[in-house]
């Protein structure tokens, strides 16, 4: 294939809830999508982070210019553009995995659509729909965040996350507990905001029957998710601190964690997280797909992901329902407390043109350079 062009366009979803974590509290999902033109066929993603860099340390000003004056120029040069040469390509350029998994799966996209293959036959999918957790922010109080929870629970949803920081932790789980029974498959996510001096804080949470706490320390601290993941019961699953197959190897060799959640995104893109899912899958180590508040551009490829043999976790894959009033794309409608895995060619879907026009607040081209 050959580019031809590629544009940005930058989307504004308001959240049906603000959705408050240790990191912050977002009111929309900011971002950009990504749209590219190629002799073959066209393609399109969504960049996960956000406008400012909390949750990592990429955001969306910073990736516009990586994907318009370091990312693409490579792309651009390329004698014959596929996915499989993209990755080498742009290893010159350091980190920014956010940024590359944006390009890389515009041009999956477009390349398994001029193949005919949906993604998830690509990736090795085994499922035709996948359970799906919810991710369940922190509230203002123990009464709020029950209510939300049974209202999860009554639309099906199988697994409970809960955000947690210090001074929201226990007490929650607890309340969810006592109120929802011990049998409920329940998860926690820090999103780094604990130290190793909270190790024994951390160890009252033992007694809840967790299925993992996630990101519990400074990201990329693997030597004290390691020193922790002694002293805890839980299994301890990282996020935050994984941004490739290297450091999930290393990650599973130090026994920093016994889980793993793969966000194709925060790991460079979709072939990065199937090695990430085929290496834990060699351990014995269960891994599932997160998610960052995406539109129906962003859920569709994790879906696809999520329903590979080795994610043996619900995911945070949840309906889009959960988030918007409205989507970018036909929403993807939970039944039966699943999500069906999409089966047309690439991504397997498409922003309704209607929807896209009205959530649009900027368009900029950014190949070739005008
Ligand atoms: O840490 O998993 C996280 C959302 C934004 C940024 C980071 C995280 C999250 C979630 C929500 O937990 C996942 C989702 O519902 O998409
Ligand atoms: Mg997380």
């Amino acid at each position: 294939m050959r580019l031809e062009r590629a544009e940005l366009l930058h989307v504004a979803l308001p959240l049906i809830t603000p959705f408050r974590t240790s990191f912050g509290t977002m009111t929309s999902k900011d971002t950009f999508l990504l749209h590219i033109v190629t002799d073959r066929a066209e393609g399109w993603s969504e960049f996960a982070a956000d406008p400012e860099p909390l949750y990592c340390s990429e955001f969306l000003a910073g990736a516009e210019i990586v994907i318009r004056d370091f990312l693409l120029p490579r792309a651009a040069a390329l004698r014959t553009l596929t996915t499989a040469a993209l990755a080498p390509a742009l290893a010159a350029v350091k980190g920014h995995e956010l940024a590359k998994a944006a390009l890389e799966t515009a041009l999956l996209d477009a390349e398994l659509r001029a193949h005919g293959m949906p993604l998830a036959t690509f990736l090795g999918s085994v499922h035709e729909r996948v359970p799906a957790g919810v991710s369940v922010g922190i509230k203002d109080s123990l009464p709020e965040l029950l209510d939300d929870v049974e209202r999860y629970l009554a639309e099906g949803y199988v697994r409970i996350k809960l955000k947690i920081e210090p001074g929201w932790d226990v007490a929650p789980v607890r309340a969810v507990r006592e109120r929802f029974g011990e049998a409920l498959p329940l998860q926690v996510d820090a999103n780094t905001a604990y130290t190793l001096a909270d190790a024994e804080h951390l160890r009252k949470l033992d007694e809840f029957g967790l299925l993992l706490i996630e990101e519990p320390l400074e990201e990329n601290n693997l030597h004290a998710h390691a020193r922790l993941q002694r002293r805890l019961a839980t299994p301890v699953c990282l996020d935050e601190s994984i941004h490739n197959a290297r450091d999930a190897a290393s990650a599973i060799a130090m026994d920093a964690c016994r889980v793993i959640n793969i966000k194709p995104a925060r790991v460079g893109g979709y072939p990065e997280a199937r090695r990430i899912h085929d290496l834990a899958a060699a351990h014995g180590v269960p891994v599932w797909c997160g998610g960052m508040l995406e539109t129906g551009i962003g859920r569709a490829p994790n879906l696809a992901l999520a329903a590979l043999p080795g994610c043996t976790l619900p995911g945070d894959t949840s309906a889009s329902g959960r988030y918007f009033a409205e989507d970018i794309t036909e929403p993807f409608v939970l039944r039966d407390g699943h999500l069906p895995v999409p089966t047309a060619p690439g991504i397997g879907i498409d922003p309704l043109p209607d929807a896209l026009a009205r959530f649009t607040t900027a368009r900029r081209q950014l190949y070739p350079r005008t």
